[in-house]
């Protein structure tokens, strides 16, 4: 067929280094970027093969998020915004891994096992970061697409977010809003502006704000965003990209691992800051006080922020909606416990990576889901959005009731329901803030974080670790658990688990307890037992 002439001929021209074997792994595939240009093109050929198979737009992301610059990766965005099938993942380890001369067989099979119809029409939406292998990268895929005579739409430079919302505007024919970024800015800062309407006396420094921006796409798009908050809120923005590397020594991984401050930013006591990861799909918040200590507000903190805000407004509004956090093992054990225990809210815990999260989300009528990275968004159910509006529009509701339910509704609209996204999680941040009147002080002091610690080990094949509930303990190899459970014994309100990174080769440790003292000992005693 003239279609598979197309993909020998193209992928001659992005040969498969012999023998190199990558995987696609919690967040897709993602290592040094010299190694995936072969990976761009077959992904290119894949997600024509999804689109034709679901007969909807994929969206392919190039990005490697909070990887060194030198990295890159790609991750496949479906229909309405969400990660793939695990099913398609394996095509996705199979189509990058099928040496040269076995690219065709492995696309045939693919097709076949699919039963996808060749002749049905295809619709890819490509974005990609500001890395400088970016522009080749994306490139590839494009060209995948195009071996395979389907549309293409490149959205360019972009977040990860921002096109996954793309891609669930165009399967909704709109409803979700129009597929653009100037659309995208549009939805989010109206619903900005009309939640922080009607606060009264917000101050300029209320609004003002520090910005790091990772050197990377976020700092580029919130300026761009900026424009359309009508001076409501007023970002000073930091590593820009104008001088510094991605991610180094900034952006949200650092903050959140190193619990210190990134460089480059200027920040004085009191003064609310915010880091955004290489793709902006994470945030986290962080200040430091009069003693010059630095505070964390994390995803944990941001969970909980959210989910008081929305179930005192449930409340107002006399809806009897339920509403559930989603954590991780990661988890700091006071957000858990102030969660289940003072705010009476339904806490689920699930693997790492979003998708876990995500999924066990839509469980709930409102499902909050953050990992402690700053990774996260909320979920409402289409009922619950049904009874929102209908609330909303009700005569008979009282002005009290039905404010509040336009404030719920604002909400819904501020949010980002197809994935983690750091402009709009900072959005329904600082919304939320002004509502309640609230400091980045006042927010923190909601609960008080055990001190922590994470540690990584490099092992000679961090796959022999097995791990169970939510990765909380190790069922392998032999004896390990038992081997970390002394140590926690030993400290007070100990906690600590181990599991293989999907995204490095190495084997991370958590550790926290009472004290940071009791948190660093207790991660060293638990990486000895891992070597
Ligand atoms: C990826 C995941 C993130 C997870 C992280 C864990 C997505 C979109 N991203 O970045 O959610 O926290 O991996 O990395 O799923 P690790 O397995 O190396 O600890
Ligand atoms: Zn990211």
């Amino acid at each position: 067929m003239a279609q598979f002439e197309g993909v020998s001929q193209m992928s001659a021209v992005h040969p498969k280094p012999v023998g190199l074997v990558l995987q696609y792994g919690t967040a897709g595939f993602r290592t040094n970027s010299k190694q995936l240009d072969h990976v761009m093109f077959r992904m290119g050929l894949l997600a024509t093969l999804r689109s034709k198979k679901t007969k909807a737009t994929i969206g392919v992301m190039v990005t490697a998020s909070h990887n060194p610059e030198e990295d890159n990766g790609v991750k496949l965005v479906d229909p309405m915004g969400e990660m793939v099938t695990p099913a398609w993942e394996g095509y996705a380890t199979q189509l990058a891994n099928a040496e040269q001369e076995g690219l065709l067989t492995a696309l045939k099979d693919v097709i076949e096992r699919e039963a996808i119809s060749i002749a049905q029409e295809a619709s890819v939406f490509v974005g990609k970061d500001t890395r400088p292998s970016s522009e080749s990268l994306s490139q590839a895929v494009l060209d995948g697409v195009h071996a395979l005579e389907s549309h293409s739409k490149d959205y360019g430079l972009v977040t990860t977010p921002q096109l996954h919302y793309m891609v669930c505007c165009q399967n909704t024919q709109g409803r979700y809003g129009d597929a653009t970024v100037k659309g995208y800015y549009q939805k989010l800062s109206q619903a900005f502006i009309q939640l922080t309407k009607n606060v009264p006396n917000r101050t300029d420094d209320q609004k003002a704000l520090l910005v790091d921006g990772a050197n990377g796409i976020g700092a580029l798009k919130v300026c761009e965003m900026e424009t359309y908050l009508k001076k409501e809120l007023q970002l000073s923005v930091f590593n820009d990209g104008s001088s510094g590397k991605l991610n180094h020594r900034c952006g949200a991984d650092y903050v959140k691992v190193q619990q210190r401050a990134p460089t480059g930013v200027e920040m004085s006591a009191g003064e609310r800051c915010w880091s955004y990861d290489g793709d902006a799909d994470r945030i986290v918040y962080y200040y430091s006080d009069s003693a010059g200590r630095f505070h964390l507000l994390d995803g944990d903190k941001i969970a909980t922020l959210i989910s008081t805000y929305l179930k005192e407004l449930l409340t107002q509004a006399g809806l009897d909606l339920q509403i559930a956090v989603v954590q991780t093992a990661y988890a700091n054990g006071s957000s858990t416990h102030y969660l289940e225990d003072t705010m009476k809210v339904i806490v689920r815990c699930t693997k790492t990576g979003v998708k876990h999260l995500h999924h066990a989300a839509q469980e709930f009528d409102i499902g909050v889901y953050f990992e402690a990275n700053g990774h996260g968004t909320v979920l409402f159910s289409i009922e619950a959005e049904e009874k929102i509006q209908q609330l909303a529009q009700d005569s008979n509701t009282n002005d009290k009731r039905k404010n509040t339910a336009l404030l719920l509704q604002n909400t819904v609209n501020l949010i980002n329901q197809t994935v983690g996204d750091a402009i709009s999680d900072m959005l329904l941040i600082e919304a939320v803030l002004a509502i309640r009147g609230m400091t980045v002080q006042q927010w923190d002091a909601i609960y008080t974080d055990l001190p922590n610690r994470q540690l990584k080990v490099k092992v000679a094949d961090r796959r022999v670790i097995d791990t169970t509930d939510a990765e909380r303990r190790t069922v392998g190899p032999a004896g390990l658990q038992e081997a970390i459970d002394i140590p926690v014994n030993k400290h007070r309100q100990a906690r600590s688990f181990v599991r293989p990174s999907g995204t490095e080769d190495v084997v991370r440790v958590y550790a926290e307890a009472d004290t940071q003292e009791s948190a660093d000992a207790l991660a060293h005693e638990v990486s000895l037992a891992v070597y």
